[in-house]
């Protein structure tokens, strides 16, 4: 892992670039507009009529996040509103749904004109852009086509080579958070039953941090909180999420809650677009009368990285007053519900205020003017994404902000508590359903008495050794179920070179994308039903689950006809996977398949929270998991919540350097750009940029908009470059710069992983700009 690479190799392999061509001359004006509002239904019209969808699209549309009727906007974890509001729905999730149901197709006559070699030299926009896959495909290397395969040789071929590893824990299987949970249950089982806890998942990359932080502060994994809670509560602050793109929903609730009186804090080096003001979408009154909003009552613009310094001198300050006003603390909370309180109040002493105005990079009065707001109100919300979760110290900052709530009893009441936000649609039911290279000996104990397997015992891999177990040649079978493992994993030429060391590479997939042409000995294309398509099973149409970030299962239930007759549901490629692999299994795949009630028994029995599933997930709006730490059932070894006190991290760049934040633009998902435009941040033309500060760019004689070279130094001292890059002058702080993913992993190394969680490290890469040469 710590191959010095030279700057040939990045360049060579990310030549093809990721976004489509340009449409102009890069363009940047800030951007001074409501966020959603008309400027939104405006570019959902005009990608409405490119993807030819003007007429499915809205119709398709109307059924989207409906109580059990429609299917689960693929679009991000945010939950559905509880009151039927019959548009709850925003501009990225319409985009999203279209993206699926574009009229484009990928057939066998597509994969005879192109190689796999030309193939890779287009740009990852490009090969989505060909649209929806059709069947499956297999790698012919003589030829270098993909070429068909019927699905029967295409499951014999993933079967026989699962059956021919001398261990099973050479194969890896990969999960991107859309996969529904039946299927996620399924897939588990198969790996399990194989012999692996090898279950590289996003999760690795996203809220890895948030679940290993709440499970050690409060014995709950999640976040404690509902939409209810988000209607209630007197303050909400909103850490490293860039709401208006990410999880534009909650748009809705902040100007709700701006509208009751709430306060509402944004922490973010950038002021994003949902700290400032916005149309809600679905008001047809405010759209029509052009009416805004406010979703913002206080900005603060730490460093990159400077959350903890920022939260442990809120909690500072709330320490401080208590000597004077006895209702700073929640006294009797404490007492009763907490260990470790002594402990982190001294520690909070102790830490100088200099030190906490370094490294947060905020003021004193700053720091105080977000702790008053915590101080005056009676119920406190902190919600964050991957701006605290992918750093090194991502654990120990989460777990900061649960210290900050337990001091004035926030938690496991009304408007109160932890918020994350989570990323993929069931990136958190993956993780339920057993979705864990870590899984606990109950899990697994009561796994092996339902299913009648005997699971292997020890961990597995994640992402980051995933992708070293297989450069190293320890892992030889790859299969991802969706995503875009190639180009989303760290460190791009590393994860290339570890996917084309592998003897057999399997994608489960709805479109073209890298991972297709970065690709094993032998690979496989296998094309599966979107969200939104029906599935016919022996049974009748099936519809699946899916749980949101607030720990709500309810059922999607797919209305298009499908892109090809040739698809399968993700059930169903599992099965077939599993049938092939395991030939004694005891396990009925098969009859699982023909009627997915059959496997929601299964799961009831072993997965705890799912008991009744079949009837519970009927109800109108599904039901909620139970999370202990929300009836204050504390499952630490204490019995209590903990808290932690963590030494504060020295996160200011050395002289010279600066802290890179790579993150999404607003016109894409993930790897899946749809322009490369990024309205609320005023770019147009353009994803091959920087922002930074302008003391920044003039102290190193950089223009606006003039051209750069990026180096990143890993922890090893190899270095990584992306040439000819942007310079946009942009209101970040100081010493901070950011750009955006999946380009700029090639500057993540893959050994720079946090050392708390495991997760790559896309927050805080260390780097240096110059004018380009
Ligand atoms: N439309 C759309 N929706 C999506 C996605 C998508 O790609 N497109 N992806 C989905 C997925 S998988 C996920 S995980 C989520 C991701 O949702 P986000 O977390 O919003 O994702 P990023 O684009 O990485 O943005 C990170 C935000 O954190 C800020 N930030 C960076 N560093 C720091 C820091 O040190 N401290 C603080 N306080 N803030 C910081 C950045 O300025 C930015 O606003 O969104 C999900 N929803
Ligand atoms: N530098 C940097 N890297 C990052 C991040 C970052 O902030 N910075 N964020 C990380 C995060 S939070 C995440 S979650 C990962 C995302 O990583 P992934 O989840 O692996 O990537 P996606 O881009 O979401 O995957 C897109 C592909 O999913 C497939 N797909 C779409 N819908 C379906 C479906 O219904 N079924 C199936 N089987 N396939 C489908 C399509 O083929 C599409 O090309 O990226 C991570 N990478
Ligand atoms: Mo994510």
């Amino acid at each position: 892992m710590s191959t010095d690479q030279d700057e040939t190799t990045a360049q060579d392999e990310r030549e093809p670039r990721v976004g489509p061509t340009p449409e102009g001359e890069p363009e940047f004006r800030p951007y001074h507009h409501p966020a959603a509002g008309w400027g939104a239904a405006k570019s959902v019209t005009s990608f409405l009529v490119r993807e030819g969808a003007l007429v499915d699209g809205p119709r398709a549309i109307m059924r989207m996040n409906h109580e059990n009727t429609g299917f689960d906007c693929p679009g991000c974890a945010w939950p559905d509103d509880t009151k039927g509001l019959h548009l709850d729905i925003c501009e990225n999730g319409i985009k999203h749904v279209t993206w699926e149901m574009t009229r484009k197709r990928v057939g066998r006559e597509f994969f005879a004109a192109h190689s796999v070699t030309e193939l890779a030299g287009w740009s990852d926009y490009d090969l989505e852009n060909e649209g929806r896959l059709t069947e499956p495909m297999v790698y012919d290397p003589e030829s270098d086509h993909y070429v068909p395969i019927s699905w029967k040789d295409a499951f014999e071929l993933v079967g026989r080579t699962l059956r021919g590893l001398d261990d099973p824990n050479r194969a890896a299987f990969y999960t991107s958070g859309r996969l529904g949970n039946e299927a996620t249950f399924l897939y588990q089982l198969m790996a399990r039953e194989l012999g692996t806890n090898n279950l590289p998942d996003c999760s690795n990359m996203c809220h890895e941090a948030s679940g290993r932080a709440l499970q050690a502060s409060l014995g709950t994994g999640k976040g404690t909180v509902d939409l209810q809670d988000w209607e209630t509560a007197d303050a909400l602050f909103i850490f490293g999420v860039n709401a208006a793109s990410n999880a534009p929903r909650m748009l809705t609730a902040l100007a709700e809650a701006h509208h009751r009186g709430a306060q509402i804090v944004h922490v973010n080096p950038l002021v994003e677009a949902a700290a400032t003001r916005t149309i809600v979408p679905h008001d047809f009154t405010d759209m029509a009368l052009f009416k805004t909003t406010r979703t913002s009552t206080l900005n603060l613009q730490p460093r990159i990285g400077g959350d903890m310094a920022l939260v442990r001198g809120m909690a500072k300050a709330i320490l401080e007053q208590s000597a004077t006003d006895p209702k700073a603390l929640d006294r009797e909370f404490i007492e009763r519900h907490t260990s470790g309180f002594e402990e982190y109040r001294a520690l909070c002493e102790a830490t100088p205020w200099e030190e906490l105005e370094r490294q947060s990079g905020l003021s004193r009065a700053d720091i105080l003017k977000a702790a008053r707001v915590y101080g005056e109100a009676d119920r406190s919300i902190v919600s964050w994404c991957l701006g605290i979760t992918q750093h090194e110290h991502g654990v120990d900052t989460v777990r900061e902000i649960v210290n900050l709530l337990l001091l004035r009893g926030n938690l496991g009441r009304e408007g109160a508590g932890p918020s994350p936000v989570r990323g993929h649609s069931n990136v958190q039911g993956n993780r339920t359903c057993g979705i864990d290279h870590r899984p606990s000996a109950d899990f697994l104990d009561r796994l092996a008495e339902v299913c009648a397997i005997e699971p292997p015992r020890a961990h597995g891999k994640d992402t980051v050794a995933s992708i070293k177990a297989m450069h190293d040649g320890e892992i030889t079978v790859f299969v991802g179920m969706g995503g875009n493992f190639a180009l989303a994993a760290p460190d791009t030429p590393y994860t290339y070179a570890a996917l084309r060391a592998c003897e057999l590479t399997v994608q489960v997939s709805t479109k073209l994308n890298r991972s297709h042409v970065v690709h094993g000995r032998q690979a496989l294309i296998l094309p599966c039903l979107g969200r939104t398509e029906k599935d016919h099973q022996r049974k009748g149409v099936q519809s699946t689950s899916v749980e949101d970030s607030m720990s709500m299962v309810h059922l999607s239930v797919g209305m298009k006809k499908p892109a090809s007759p040739h698809l399968l549901s993700e059930p169903a490629v599992v099965a077939g996977m599993a049938r092939a692999a395991l030939p004694d299994s005891a396990t009925p795949w098969e009859w699982y398949i023909e009627d997915y009630d059959r496997i929601r028994d299964t799961m009831a029995r072993a997965l705890d929270g799912f008991e009744d599933f079949n009837r519970r997930v009927r109800l109108p709006l599904g039901f909620r998991i139970k999370q202990p730490a929300r009836e204050l059932v504390f499952l630490t070894p204490s019995g209590r919540a903990e808290f932690s006190s963590a030494e504060l991290p020295d996160v200011v760049p050395a002289p010279g350097t600066l802290a890179l934040g790579t993150m999404r633009s607003h016109d894409q998902w993930n790897t899946t750009i749809y322009s490369d435009n990024d309205r609320y941040r005023g770019i147009k033309n353009c994803r091959t940029l920087v922002f930074m500060n302008r003391a920044d760019m003039r102290e190193r004689g950089i223009a606006d908009m003039g051209h750069v070279d990026i180096t990143s130094t890993a922890k090893d001292g190899s270095r990584r470059h992306l040439k000819g890059y942007l310079a946009v002058p942009y209101d970040i702080p100081r010493g901070c710069a950011a750009g955006y993913m999946p380009e700029m992993n090639v500057l993540c190394a893959l050994g720079d992983y946090s050392t708390q969680s495991d997760q790559p490290i896309m927050k805080h890469v260390k780097v240096t700009i110059e004018a380009a040469s």
